[in-house]
């Protein structure tokens, strides 16, 4: 198929995009979302360019804790398509997942009350301008920090919860080992990630010349790859292990070893509410800090009354670190006992008890040969 003529609208209909977008529009991620709901194969060599995350104005992020204590509920932006991460299950209705649980545990922070959540599903494109309008407190959802998302798109990250990469599965019996073997192959991507956007800059990088067929979100590009619409599917090792067991055979499949990106995943918020920023990234760090001190969901009460200063500040039985935040002294109580610390939660949804039995890799503890630290609890 000659596919110059159908890249060429593309291209010019992107050119348009970026005219009106010059023009003070806000509406542009919404116009892109537009143009990548049309399945389109795009050429390595740069002749088309991948979706760009599109530069908003975005309103202060106001008083988020307010509204979300007058609410009474949290409202977490997050992922309906991803076992393990952020998953709504058909057998009970109840979403479920690594970053479902971070939801759970801000809600405990913050209202006292783990369950006191709404989930909205959003896609790869849906995501930003969900967080952006407001209709959500918070986004936790397989989003990697990045500097654009960080400064041009008007959010603030907070501390990274998984540590990942890109990856790529192929099928074990395609013969393809590396990435190198792709040559002359297809890869299917979802659009509005930063896995779309490597994919062309890496296979470009390293002289393979690839097709890449973009769709709008995870079950498309599964199903597509299932279908054996392409030769590879790419994207976070994470979600590739996640996707893997949704296919119809998978073990006809494997994830190739090489990683061809950094992809910090966590939660963010809109910029402007440092305070609501803050809190949710304390409570990462306390999900971090109780691990790295030994305090988990089983023990958590017998650690109360102890000796150590630091556990005592940690659980809020002294000192008044709770009210620098605004929120109770027990706030972190409230999160391991009701949720957990970092360890619970990574082997409750990833470990050895779940179909994905990940490895905590770079995950761990840094005194364990990971990079997670615990930023002092002073
Ligand atoms: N970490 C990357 C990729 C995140 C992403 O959106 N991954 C897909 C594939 S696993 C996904 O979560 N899709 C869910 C959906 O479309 O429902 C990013 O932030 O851009």
């Amino acid at each position: 198929m000659n596919k110059k003529p159908f890249i060429l609208i593309i291209s010019l209909l992107l050119f348009c995009l970026m005219l009106s977008a010059c023009g003070g529009g806000e509406t542009q991620t919404v116009e892109v979302t537009r143009i990548v709901e049309v399945t389109r194969v795009v050429e390595v060599a740069g002749e088309a360019a991948p979706s760009q995350p599109a530069a908003v104005t975005v309103a202060e992020g106001g008083d988020t804790l307010r509204q979300v204590r007058d609410r009474g509920t949290l409202k977490c932006g997050g992922n309906q398509n991803v076992p393990g991460f952020g998953y709504l299950d058909p057998a009970s209705g109840d979403f479920t997942g690594f970053d479902i649980d971070y939801c759970h545990a801000l809600a405990a922070a913050v209202l006292g009350d783990a369950s006191k959540i709404e989930v909205t599903p959003t896609t790869g494109d849906s995501r930003f301008p969900t967080l952006q309008s407001g209709e959500v407190d918070v986004l936790i959802r397989n989003t990697t920090w990045t500097f654009s998302r960080d400064t041009a798109l008007g959010f603030d990250f907070a501390p990274t919860t998984f540590y990942d990469g890109q990856g790529m599965m192929v099928r074990r019996d395609s013969g393809i080992e590396t990435l190198e073997d792709l040559e002359g192959g297809t890869v299917c991507v979802q659009s509005g990630t930063t896995t779309e956007l490597n994919l062309a800059q890496y296979f470009d990088a390293i002289g393979v010349g690839i097709e890449i067929l973009v769709y709008e979100d995870a079950v498309a590009t599964r199903e597509a790859y299932d279908s054996g619409a392409c030769d590879g599917f790419t994207t976070d090792k994470s979600g590739l292990v996640s996707q893997q067991i949704l296919l119809a055979d998978p073990n006809a499949h494997q994830i190739l070893v090489e990683d061809m990106s950094r992809e910090p995943l966590g939660p963010l918020t809109r910029h402007g509410d440092n305070n609501w920023n803050d809190i949710m990234s304390w409570v990462v760090y306390c999900t971090i800090n109780a691990e790295f001190l030994g305090v988990n969901q089983a023990n958590v009460d017998s650690m109360r009354g102890g000796d150590d200063p630091v556990v005592s500040d940690l659980l809020g039985e002294t000192g008044d670190l709770g009210q620098n935040l605004g929120l109770s002294n027990d706030w972190c109580y409230q999160v391991v006992k009701q949720v957990g610390n970092y360890e619970d939660i990574y082997m409750r949804n990833l470990g050895p008890n779940t179909p994905f039995n990940l490895p905590r890799g770079l995950n761990a503890l840094y005194t364990d040969g990971g990079i997670l630290y615990p930023l002092p609890y002073r």
